[in-house]
């Protein structure tokens, strides 16, 4: 057991859920955020840990979070997600914006307001989750792409600012991971979303919480800064193989 305090946002489902459980294996004292209450709080009751609602995208939420977690050593940034498929010449701007404030803002949004308590604990850790495309663009993927390019360079250099302190600072960017991502990208259109994974094993959630889990429990002088994690049958953003019945 560490016992160090380690929040996780956007854990109500998914990858961030599936990283909650494994740092509460691990030995942490995780703290879970995010909007839908309901099911973080049966997470938080599930791994011995709590619950706060916590809205990235909303200054009020993030203070009233971070006034309920005065101890944090590590931060797992993992609220974020996709809106649309859409080419450049059919943008939603609306869309757009909506991505860059979770994906970019929110995360840094948090991440000011928890560094203080991060460097306080002598021993911190940031870890992103990022995406194969913040290294990829792909057609449709412009929003999204430009919102995970940008996290990638304001977390990059967080890194740079943070040398000389005892700060960890990493981003892991998974490809295809089966979660509720893609019913959220299209809307909750449930068979769209399928299609993305026809064919192909994707990662799991858990898949990438392993890599979170091994970027957190390396000795406090080893940082990961970055891991790209994705599918056997996949080998880039958009190169997939999909295997015939
Ligand atoms: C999700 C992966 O390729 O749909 O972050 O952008 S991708």
């Amino acid at each position: 057991m560490t016992g160090r305090v380690a929040v996780v946002t956007g854990a109500s489902s998914g990858i961030g859920a599936a990283t909650a459980r494994r740092l509460a294996a691990e030995g942490f004292d995780v703290v879970v955020g995010a909007r839908r209450i309901d099911r973080l709080e049966a997470l938080a009751a599930e791994i011995g840990g709590r619950a706060v609602g916590l809205d990235v995208t909303d200054q009020a939420s993030v203070d009233a979070f971070c006034a309920a977690v005065p101890e944090c050593a590590v931060l797992v940034n993992n609220a974020g997600g996709a809106l649309g498929l859409d080419p450049v010449a059919e943008a939603d701007l609306d869309r757009w914006e909506a991505m860059y404030a979770t994906n970019v803002l929110g995360v840094i949004r948090v991440t000011k307001a928890l560094l203080p308590a991060i460097v306080a604990s002598g021993d911190g850790h940031i870890v992103t989750v990022g995406s194969i495309a913040a290294h990829e663009p792909y057609p449709g993927g412009a929003g999204y792409n430009a919102a995970k390019f940008g996290v990638r360079a304001a977390m990059s250099v967080l890194r740079q600012e943070l040398l000389g302190q005892p700060v960890r600072v990493t981003e892991i960017d998974p490809g295809m991971v089966e979660t509720e991502f893609s019913i959220v990208r299209f809307g909750g259109d449930e068979a769209r979303a399928a299609k993305v994974y026809e064919g192909v094993t994707p990662l799991t959630a858990d898949d990438v919480a392993d890599c979170i889990a091994f970027a957190v429990t390396r000795p406090s002088h080893v940082n990961i800064d970055a891991m790209i994690v994705l599918a056997r049958d996949q080998a880039g953003a958009r190169h997939v193989h999909r295997h015939t019945p």
